[in-house]
């Protein structure tokens, strides 16, 4: 499940670097010319007014003009070319969202997505930069308090992992909370938040989605979105156990990345297809038990649903569908949080032998020492067995909202384990604050003292 080349196709992410500030830099080298030729224009303008009223202009209000215009040093130049997009910039040229057909709903098919979209990103040129690896994380819980008593607090901190993993790596995020289609309960709820989210962000090239009961338990850790150019859905999964076995656990539905783009329209209209809101629900539901054998319960379910969809209509999606089986896109939570103390050990352990990790630093900045980290793991492995951090810890099957848990493990075992992955996940943020929990249950702090060698 877990393959040995992780590190290679870490560093081969790397050079898109390049190609990104070569863009960064030519899309600010043309606002520039624009601004430029704008100001022209309006001095011209100025110019000819000015002429009406008084025969002739004082040179030095064309300096003043001038010195605002060109700014004589090469830092606030370079400065201002990192602007980035323009958040209050939107021209009044017809768009999709002019289109009174247009609906958000996901019980109305989409046409020509990536046609209005690629006209969007045009009449919004500051997005261009970087568009190809903008991420809009999205996450969810019912409208409703929760059921168990403790279960707010956890999905609060639950969200709060996200919000920090957002803002280290330059996400959005969005949070629902309302039932879109109220038809689509329970796990089929993320399908039209999915739908809707695409059309309010035409900016951002993927949607990824997260469940409420999952959560980032390596802070540094970055999508290697490079090995997913020629890819529309990726979940983590595994072949052998679609293919061969039809095992509704063969790919995990609670965590996905899915491409703003026509091909998920049209997978998500299948998709959903199968769900509460048709009239073709318990027909799927009895479809979906006879065809995939270990399926547990008679009602159609997202996960089965994307399983059947793998194994029945490969032709049709399979070559756009990625399934990750390298690293911990997700993990059960169960085989998990048993390894968190070796792994806080085995850090530890080479920061020792690591003035570079253990140099304190603005958190903005924190990408590039996840980048140093990677030469210290190279023998760490990935997922099972593993000493890396896990990416994402999910804790299917202990529900933290209703409290109701899968009856495998006690309810203790799934409030524990969710602490300590908190806390633990909570300790990489909080060191850029200068606090470490020094408890992996406890929510106290101690303040991390100064140790950097020189
Ligand atoms: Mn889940």
């Amino acid at each position: 499940m877990v393959a040995p080349d992780f590190s290679k196709s870490q560093t081969s992410s790397s050079p898109m670097a390049k190609p990104t500030l070569r863009h960064k830099a030519s899309a600010c080298l043309a606002d520039g010319f624009l601004f430029l030729g704008g100001a022209l224009v309006a001095l011209l303008l100025v110019w000819t007014l000015w002429s009406f009223i008084t025969p002739s202009i004082n040179p030095s209000d064309f300096d003043s003009i001038n010195a605002q215009l060109n700014p004589p040093s090469d830092v606030s130049s370079s400065q201002s070319c990192h602007r980035g997009p323009s958040l209050a910039y939107d021209p009044p040229d017809v768009t999709f969202y002019d289109d009174p057909k247009l609906s958000y709903s996901i019980q109305k098919p989409m046409k020509n997505w990536d046609e209005k979209r690629r006209q969007w990103l045009n009449r919004h040129p500051s997005f261009a930069s970087g568009a190809g690896e903008r991420v809009l994380l999205l996450t969810a819980s019912q409208p409703a308090p929760c059921r168990n008593p403790i279960g707010d607090h956890l999905l609060l901190r639950f969200f709060k992992n996200k919000v920090d993993y957002c803002r280290i790596h330059g996400y959005d995020i969005f949070y629902n909370n309302a039932l879109l289609q109220p038809e689509m309960f329970a796990y089929w709820a993320k399908l039209p938040v999915v739908r809707a989210a695409m059309i309010a962000h035409p900016e951002a090239e993927w949607i990824w989605w997260v469940d409420s009961d999952a959560m980032f338990t390596d802070m540094e850790f970055k999508l290697p979105l490079e090995r997913y150019k020629n890819h529309n859905l990726i979940v983590h999964g595994w072949a052998h156990l679609i293919y061969d076995r039809k095992s509704w656990t063969g790919l995990n539905a609670g965590v996905f990345l899915i491409r703003n783009c026509q091909w998920s329209m049209d997978f998500m209209d299948v998709w959903a297809s199968m769900g509460p809101q048709t009239p073709n629900y318990e027909k799927w539901g009895q479809i979906l038990k006879s065809t995939i054998p270990d399926k547990l319960f008679p009602e159609s379910d997202d996960q089965t649903g994307l399983v059947y969809l793998l194994y029945k209509e490969k032709e049709k999606w399979a070559d756009k569908i990625y399934l990750e089986a390298e690293y911990y896109f997700e993990g059960y939570w169960e085989e998990i949080v048993t390894t968190f103390d070796n792994i806080t050990g085995k850090y530890t352990e080479m920061e020792k032998g690591a003035g570079e990790l253990r140099r304190r630093h603005a958190e903005k900045v924190s990408e590039q020492y996840g980048a140093f980290r990677e030469k210290y793991l190279k023998d760490a492995g990935n997922g099972k067995g593993s000493w890396r951090r896990p990416f994402i810890t999910h804790f299917t099957g202990c529900q933290p909202c209703s409290g109701d848990h899968n009856q495998m493990y006690s309810g203790g075992s799934c409030w524990d384990g969710m602490r300590k992955a908190l806390n633990f996940a909570d300790n990489q943020v909080l060191r850029k604050y200068g606090f470490v929990h020094p408890d992996a249950l406890d929510p106290s702090v101690s303040e991390v003292p100064y140790d950097y060698p020189a």
